[in-house]
């Protein structure tokens, strides 16, 4: 009888060491992916962004495929060879100038959709990770044609969502304030979209910053803590989108960080603050140790 006893709490002890094991390993095993994004010197021409992306201590690096670091054949042979050299794996930002696919205008959709698909085929030639997209924005005619942008919006995302199958890329839409004229701000509105258009297999990029002018961090972590590939981090001071460097401004980075930590975040989180970005990248490194 007390044989029995003591071999079964015996066993009671040895699966509740495999399970604490079980749970040191996994929990030592997780690393969360850190990297930065080139937006820091798109004020800087091409070959000058290239030198400083050499010198980057990442391995995970987002390109911006607008402004002086527009991309052509050339670059992309540039950038695959710095990325063989030092083992870099990108993402590609879409252009952002003047874009617009929920513009209401035929011929000012059509030029966003054909730029669009060109930079999906730069991100393919880049063996690019993801490709980052904006939602649609309103325009000066919206107010005469309600949801017309928000259903144009969701025909073009279809039509590229088609496109990035073809290349078998991964694509996925970041938040933008509403300040900017942006059709997909919060959670709902994400929400909304994946309702209508059941096109789950578009991501979202949970941009810190933006969602912090809109207060929305949380509601997009707790309402779609799988559909949450990619996070662009930058901090503000709740006002504007200032792109300040981690810890700069007035979001809870020891909330959010440990929030990631428990979630076992296995996407990227991309640095993309304009300032003090290597600073942001040992604070990090710090917060997720
Ligand atoms: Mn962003």
């Amino acid at each position: 009888m007390q044989t029995s006893e003591s071999s079964i709490s015996e066993r009671v002890i040895r699966c509740a060491a495999a399970w604490l094991d079980n749970c040191l390993v996994k929990s030592c095993m997780f690393k969360v992916k850190i990297g930065v994004s080139m937006l820091h010197t798109l004020a800087e021409p091409f070959n000058d962004m290239l030198k400083q992306l050499a010198m980057l201590d990442t391995e995970y690096v987002e390109v911006v495929d607008d402004g002086f670091h527009t991309l052509n054949n050339r670059r992309l042979a540039a950038l695959n060879e710095v990325a063989k050299d030092h083992g870099f794996k990108y993402s590609v930002h879409c252009p952002f100038a003047d874009i617009n696919i929920a513009s209401p205008s035929k011929p000012m959709l059509n030029a966003s959709i054909r730029r669009l698909k060109q930079s999906m085929s730069f991100a393919n030639r880049l063996s690019a990770e993801l490709w980052v997209l904006h939602p649609g924005q309103k325009t000066g005619i919206s107010p005469f044609y309600p949801d017309l942008d928000w259903r144009q919006q969701n025909q073009s995302l279809r039509l590229l969502h088609e496109s990035a199958q073809t290349f078998g890329l991964r694509i996925a839409v970041e938040n933008v304030p509403g300040k900017y004229g942006s059709l997909m701000k919060t959670s709902d509105d994400f929400e909304r979209f994946y309702r209508e258009t059941g096109l789950t297999e578009i991501g979202i990029v949970l941009d810190t910053g933006h969602a912090n002018l809109e207060n929305q961090i949380q509601p997009f972590l707790n309402q779609f803590p799988d559909r949450v590939t990619h996070l662009h981090l930058s901090d503000n001071m709740g006002e504007t989108d200032e792109h300040l460097g981690i810890g700069y401004g007035k979001i809870d980075w020891l909330k959010l960080t440990t929030q990631l930590k428990t979630m076992r975040f296995s996407g990227i989180v991309m640095i993309e603050s304009v300032f003090n970005v290597s600073q942001s990248l040992a604070k990090l490194r710090q917060l997720f140790a």
